[in-house]
C-alpha cells in the first residue's frame, strides 16, 4: 500500500463516484491518473481534440442522467475546451472535468496559464486542489456541485502533487450520490392552483408546452392528460423534442423550428402552460398574443431579456398538472378536432416550393428520405447550423431517440456529440444530421470512431457553405465568397480514415442503403449534395430578401 501515488487515489475517487467512462486526451498533467482510472476498469473514449472530449462528456450526461467526466491536460488542453464549457453550462449539463495544472515546484513551466479566470468566464466552477490530503473529498464535493448546481466542474490539479506517494487516509469519503439531498417532488399552493385554473377556464385556446424540466419530473402523461381535458394542444422546446410525437394533437417544436400549422396555432392560443421550460428566446418569440403560465420549480417573469411569464404556479411539473388536472371540469373539443388531427399529420412542415439544381438534392427530401427508412430504434443526433431545421421535422421520432444541444449556438459539435451517444447506448446505432461546415470543424474525431468502433451514421447535408451565413449574406445582398466553399468530398475524407463513405445521388437507395448498414454496423459518412437555394423557414423569416423586410 505504501506505494500507492497521489493520482491512484484520485482515480480510485472518481471510480467510487460512478464514473464508468471517461473521455479523454492525454498529456503530462493527466496521463498518469487517467491510465490508473483505466486500469481501474473505467471505459476510456480517447479522442483528437479536447473540445470533443467535453463535448462528448456533454451528450453522455444528457443521454445517461449521469455526471459526464472527461480530462485534459493543463494549459493548451485546457484552453482548447473553452467553447465546450459554456455550451454546457447554457445546457444545465453535469459535467467534472479533471484538469492538470502546471506543477507548483516549478518557478517556470511552459504549459503554466492562470487558468481558474478562463474556467470561470465560461460558468462553469473552477477548484485548484492543491493539499494532498483534501482532493478525494474536493473530487466528491465536485461530484456534489455538479449535480446539484447542473453545471461544469473544473478540478485543476499539479502534476508534480499527483505524484507524490500517498500520505493520507485509506478511506475515501461517503460519495455524492449518498449526499445529494433528495427532496420529494414539490407540491404547488392550493391559492395557486385555483389563480392558474381560472386562468385556464377562461381561456379559449390553450397550448401546453413541455421543456426538458417536464421530461425529468415525468410529467408528459400528465400534461396528455390535462391537455385532452381542456381541448389544449400540446407542443415541446426544441430540447424535448418528440416529446409528445405520438399525440395526434402535438403540434411538435414550439419555437423557431415550428412548422407551418404549428406556427398558424400558436399564433392563435391566448393562453401557453410552459411546463418545466425556461422560457427560452426562440419559444416565447412563437406566441405573440398568449398569456403564460409558467410550472416550474422555480417559475420565472423575466428571461433572457424579456418578460417572458405573468402567472406563475410553482411546483413539481408533474404535481402541479396534475393538480390542474383535478381543478379544472373536463371541457367539449373544439380546437381538437379531427380535421386538427389530420391538418397536423399530413401537412409539410413548411411547403415552400423551391426547385434544386440538377444533382442536387432539396434538403427537405433528404430529411423525409431518412426519415421513412431509419429504424425506429436508432438513435438521432441534430447538429447545427441551417440544415438543422430540416431535421427536427422527422414526426416518428421520440424525444428518448433524439438529441439535440444548442443553447450556446455553436457548430462543430455534431461527431462528438454522436460518439457521446455512442458511449451512453453502445448497443445502438446513432445517426448523425450535420452540416458539412460543422463535420469539417472536428472531422479529425472519425479516427476516435473508427478506432473505438463505434456504431455512426453521419449525414452530411453538404451544400458546400457556411448556410446559415451564406443566406444571411445573401438577404443583405453582400457577397457570400467568404462561406461558400464548393462541396467537399466526404466519401473520400471518410474513407481516407478507414469508414465508409458514400455519395447519395438517388434517394430511393436509402432503404437499402440502411439495410446495409444495420447489417453491417460501424462507422461511416452518406454525403448528400443538397441545394444552397433552398431557405429554411426560419431562416426566410428572420433574414427576409433586401427591400422585403
Ligand atoms: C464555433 C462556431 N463558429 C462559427 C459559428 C457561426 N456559424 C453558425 S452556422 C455556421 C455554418 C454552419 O455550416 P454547416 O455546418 O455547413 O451548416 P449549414 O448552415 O450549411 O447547413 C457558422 C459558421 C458558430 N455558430 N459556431
Ligand atoms: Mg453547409
Amino acid at each position: 500500500m505504501s506505494q500507492r501515488k497521489v493520482y491512484d487515489v484520485l482515480a480510485e475517487a472518481f471510480r467510487r463516484e460512478g464514473t464508468d467512462t471517461c473521455f479523454s486526451l492525454l498529456g503530462d498533467a493527466n496521463m498518469s491518473w487517467a491510465t490508473q482510472l483505466a486500469g481501474l476498469g473505467c471505459r476510456m473514449v480517447y479522442v483528437r481534440h479536447e473540445h470533443c472530449a467535453v463535448a462528448a462528456a456533454m451528450a453522455y450526461a444528457r443521454k445517461t442522467g449521469e455526471v459526464g467526466v472527461a480530462t485534459v491536460t493543463c494549459g493548451p488542453g485546457l484552453t482548447q475546451v473553452l467553447t465546450a464549457l459554456p455550451a454546457a453550462v447554457r445546457a444545465h449539463l453535469p459535467l467534472v472535468l479533471f484538469a492538470g495544472e502546471a506543477p507548483l515546484k516549478s518557478n517556470w513551466y511552459n504549459q503554466a496559464i492562470d487558468q481558474a479566470p478562463f474556467v470561470v468566464a465560461t460558468g462553469a466552477a473552477y477548484h485548484a486542489l492543491h493539499h494532498v490530503e483534501r482532493m478525494p473529498t474536493q473530487i466528491r464535493d465536485a461530484f456534489l456541485q455538479a449535480r446539484a448546481e447542473r453545471r461544469p466542474v473544473v478540478l485543476g490539479v499539479p502534476f508534480d502533487l499527483q505524484a507524490r506517494p500517498w500520505s493520507g487516509p485509506e478511506a475515501l469519503p461517503t460519495p455524492s450520490r449518498e449526499l445529494l439531498p433528495q427532496p420529494g417532488p414539490m407540491p404547488p399552493n392550493p391559492d395557486d392552483v385555483a389563480h392558474a385554473a381560472t386562468l385556464i377556464a377562461g381561456a379559449r385556446r390553450i397550448v401546453i408546452v413541455a421543456g426538458l424540466g417536464a421530461h425529468m419530473a415525468g410529467a408528459a402523461a400528465a400534461c396528455r392528460a390535462l391537455a385532452e381535458r381542456c381541448d389544449a394542444l400540446l407542443a415541446t422546446t426544441l430540447p424535448a423534442r418528440g416529446l409528445f410525437h405520438d399525440d395526434p394533437f402535438s403540434l411538435g417544436v414550439a419555437g423557431g423550428f415550428s412548422s407551418d400549422v404549428a406556427r398558424e396555432c400558436l399564433g392563435e392560443a391566448d393562453l401557453v402552460l410552459a411546463v418545466g421550460s425556461s422560457l427560452a428566446h426562440h419559444f416565447a418569440g412563437a406566441f405573440a398574443q398568449a398569456e403564460v403560465l409558467h410550472v416550474d420549480t422555480s417559475p420565472l417573469a423575466v428571461s433572457q431579456g424579456r418578460v417572458a411569464a405573468r402567472h406563475h404556479l410553482r411546483a413539481d411539473a408533474r404535481l402541479g398538472v396534475e393538480a390542474l388536472a383535478a381543478a379544472l371540469p373536463a371541457r367539449q373539443a373544439e380546437w381538437r378536432s379531427d380535421a386538427l388531427a389530420r391538418r397536423i399529420r399530413e401537412t409539410p412542415a413548411d411547403s415552400t416550393p423551391f426547385a434544386p439544381e440538377p444533382g442536387l438534392h432539396d434538403p427537405r427530401d433528404v430529411a423525409a428520405g431518412l426519415e421513412a427508412a431509419l429504424p425506429a430504434e436508432w438513435e438521432m443526433v441534430n447538429s447545427s447550423g441551417h440544415c438543422s431545421y430540416y431535421f427536427v421535422h422527422m414526426p416518428s421520432r421520440p424525444f428518448e431517440r433524439f438529441l439535440t444541444i444548442r443553447e450556446f449556438g455553436a457548430i462543430g459539435n455534431g461527431i462528438a456529440f454522436a460518439m457521446g451517444v455512442a458511449a451512453a447506448r453502445p448497443d445502438s446505432t446513432v445517426v448523425l444530421f450535420d452540416g458539412d461546415g460543422s463535420a469539417l470543424m472536428h472531422i479529425q474525431e472519425l479516427e476516435t470512431i473508427r478506432r473505438h468502433r463505434l456504431n455512426i451514421l453521419i449525414c452530411v447535408l453538404n451544400d458546400g457553405a457556411y448556410g446559415s451565413e451564406i443566406h444571411k449574406l445573401r438577404a443583405e445582398g453582400l457577397p457570400d465568397d467568404g462561406a461558400t466553399f464548393g462541396r467537399p468530398d466526404f466519401a473520400a475524407i471518410a474513407k481516407g480514415f478507414g469508414l465508409g463513405g458514400t455519395r447519395v445521388s438517388d434517394l430511393a437507395a436509402l432503404p437499402d442503403m440502411v439495410a446495409e448498414f444495420a447489417r453491417t454496423g460501424g462507422g461511416a459518412i452518406w454525403d448528400f449534395p443538397i441545394s444552397d437555394k433552398v431557405t429554411s423557414p426560419v431562416m426566410r423569416r428572420f433574414h427576409p430578401p433586401a427591400g422585403k423586410q
